[in-house]
């Protein structure tokens, strides 16, 4: 008995640290071009449980420190592809991406030979 209530209360602490709250800092390929994508990328992701969100226009890679607690990363590629920018794990809507400027369409303008600091 004192065993099985042992392994009982083992399995309990385990199941509770498995599900505390942890920050997690996540790599994210966003696709997007200049610094109006920026913008509306970093501000799609303020929100709660989102410590902080960089999206870096070179490489176009999102530095996302973020609270597993309260979201998934999942979800954080889906607030982004809201946005309407594309990740590897979830695609913007069509007329949401239709809606963007035209310096940010990134899925059928190549715009590598824009030297325009505001256009990279
Ligand atoms: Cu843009």
């Amino acid at each position: 008995m004192k065993t099985v209530l042992i392994s009982i209360l083992t399995l309990v602490s385990l199941v509770a640290f498995g599900q505390k709250a942890t920050t997690i800092k996540a790599e994210i390929k966003v696709y997007g071009n200049c610094g109006t994508c920026k913008a509306r990328i970093e501000k799609a992701l303020d929100r709660t449980g989102i410590k902080t969100a960089s999206w870096n226009t070179e490489t176009k890679m999102l530095s996302v420190v973020y609270n597993s607690g309260k979201l998934t990363e999942q979800q954080i590629h889906n607030f982004i592809a809201e946005a309407g920018h594309d990740t590897d794990k979830a695609k913007a809507k069509d007329e949401t991406y239709a809606k963007l400027p035209y310096c940010c369409l990134y899925r059928d303008h190549d715009h590598s030979g824009i030297i325009d600091g505001d256009h990279r």
